[in-house]
């Protein structure tokens, strides 16, 4: 009895590393891609979060208004071929100013930028 009740186990073991093994072998591909993959070729992405984590919006035009992205902004990856000018009011105002190179990215926005996005543009703050 004692040895039909090892090989019982053993078999169930066995059973469970496999499920493991084929579960992971199925999720690894989603698990492996990381969160900036989610922003398009040609797009300003910006993220909710810091890590480029949390819910995305991007475009390849101008935005006067970011909507229900307004102060959200928390990292940013500009897949664009041109500068991004971003700014802290709608319609492009305010007092500060932040330039993005076109290819520019950041992770983690310190204040006063972090969660203070409201507008921007195709190419460098005007100074
Ligand atoms: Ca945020």
């Amino acid at each position: 009895m004692k040895f039909g009740r090892h090989m019982a186990r053993a078999t169930a073991a066995g059973a469970a590393l496999l499920a493991t093994l084929t579960a992971s072998a199925i999720t690894a591909p989603t698990a492996s891609a990381a969160p900036w993959d989610r922003c398009p070729e040609n797009k300003f992405c910006i993220f909710q979060d810091m890590g480029y984590e949390g819910e995305i919006a991007y475009s390849s035009h101008n935005q006067p208004n970011l909507g229900w992205f307004n102060d959200r902004t928390s990292s940013y990856w500009n897949k664009t071929d041109h500068p991004i000018a971003i700014y802290m009011h709608a319609n492009y105002g305010g007092i500060l100013c932040y330039d993005i190179p076109a290819g520019g990215s950041d992770g983690h926005l310190d204040n006063p930028y972090n969660d203070n996005w409201s507008s921007f543009k195709a190419g460098y703050c005007e100074k």
